[in-house]
């Protein structure tokens, strides 16, 4: 392939007419929980965009959901979860196989989409990184602050140390399941990241992805990992042990390519940009397409948005942007 292969983060997601079709007969857990309908939502954008790879459709927070948490989505605020982590005693009922098998439905979600995707696409599993689980977890909704959780890797950082050891390796079967199942690549998404400063991002958050990409990468797995806001990260993020590091969009991509000799990036597109127009998709598409051009002519490249698809999208800037990338050469 001469141009960077291409897919786009929550790419089956709540901008399409198919997922709403979906949405308006079950409930987002019922979804969730069925392989066939996870191969549905997942499969639309691949059949009307030219995208190179599919996402198994599933969310970060069936783990949580997992060990007990409901959580449910009310309106438009984000997750809300019961009995937040509050006590290290919580921890005791954490049991690794128990919950592995819990969440065996994700890799049979992979199973049945790599069954119906074939095998000349591409094809992702995913997770949320430890400190992001524990993010919510701690905080028990969504946040754009999380100060409840940040507090608490201070007020008790041995509870949020032993949380995030469990929490990898949790990740470390969850995600091998997933390779097992027919991801070509996994990646893990540690949205709320960049609230952290470099000080506690190595203290807390990155030994336990550490962990997780040595054990997988040991296994031949390959991973990705995405920060968001990670701007002042990306030296820690070079010895995170993940083969990829896929950008947020703050981050000019020759600057990151530049600090980031090793690694394949993936990146980084502005998704508030496809609410702007076809025209203004195609043009930006270019420069970054010029940027990954420079760096090797795309060599280690992966064409993506730094952040996922906004419910409000336009699927015809999609298609403008999925059209430019298969123009390049
Ligand atoms: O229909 C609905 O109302 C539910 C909306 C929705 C969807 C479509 C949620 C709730 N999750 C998802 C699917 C999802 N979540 C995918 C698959 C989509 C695709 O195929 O492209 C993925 C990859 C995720 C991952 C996810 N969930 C992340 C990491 C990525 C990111 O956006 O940073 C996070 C933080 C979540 C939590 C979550 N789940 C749902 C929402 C609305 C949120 C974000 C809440 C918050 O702001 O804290």
């Amino acid at each position: 392939m001469e141009r960077p292969p291409l897919w786009l983060m929550r790419q089956a997601g709540r901008y399409l007419p198919g997922y709403q079709n979906i949405r308006a007969k079950h409930s987002f857990w019922e979804l969730c929980h069925s392989p066939a309908l996870c191969t549905q939502a997942a499969m639309e954008p691949m059949e009307r965009f030219a995208l190179d790879a599919a996402i198994v459709f599933s969310d970060i927070l069936v783990i949580p959901q997992a060990l007990g948490m409901q959580v449910s989505f009310e309106g438009h605020q984000g997750p809300k979860m019961t009995k937040p982590l509050k006590e290290v005693a919580q921890l005791h009922a954490w049991n690794v196989p128990k919950l592995l098998e819990a969440l065996s439905f994700v890799p049979e979600a992979v199973r049945h989409l790599r069954g119906v995707l074939g095998e000349e696409y591409g094809l992702l599993g995913f997770a949320g990184a430890p400190w992001t689980l524990l993010a919510y977890m701690f905080e028990g909704h969504a946040d754009k602050n999380f100060a409840v959780a940040r507090a608490m890797l201070h007020t008790q950082p041995e509870f949020a140390h032993k949380a995030m050891d469990i929490l990898a390796d949790i990740l470390i079967g969850y995600l091998e399941a997933q390779c097992e199942a027919g991801a070509d690549a996994v990646q893990l998404f540690d949205s709320w990241g960049g609230l952290l400063n470099a000080e506690d991002y190595a203290r807390f958050a990155l030994p336990p992805i550490q962990k997780v990409a040595k054990a997988l990468t040991g296994k031949n797995r390959r991973l990705l990992l995405f920060v968001r806001d990670g701007q002042h990260l990306l030296p820690l993020l070079a010895q995170c042990g993940c083969q990829g590091i896929s950008l947020d969009w703050r981050i000019p991509f020759q600057q990151a390519a530049a600090q980031l000799p090793n690694h394949c990036l993936q990146g980084n597109l502005d998704p508030a940009l496809l609410l702007a127009s076809p025209e203004v998709v195609r043009e930006e598409t270019r420069k970054l397409l010029a940027a990954m051009r420079a760096r090797n002519h795309y060599s280690h490249c992966i064409f993506n948005l730094g952040h996922g698809i906004f419910p409000q999208t336009n699927p015809e800037c999609v298609s403008a942007l999925c059209e430019e990338v298969a123009l390049a050469a």
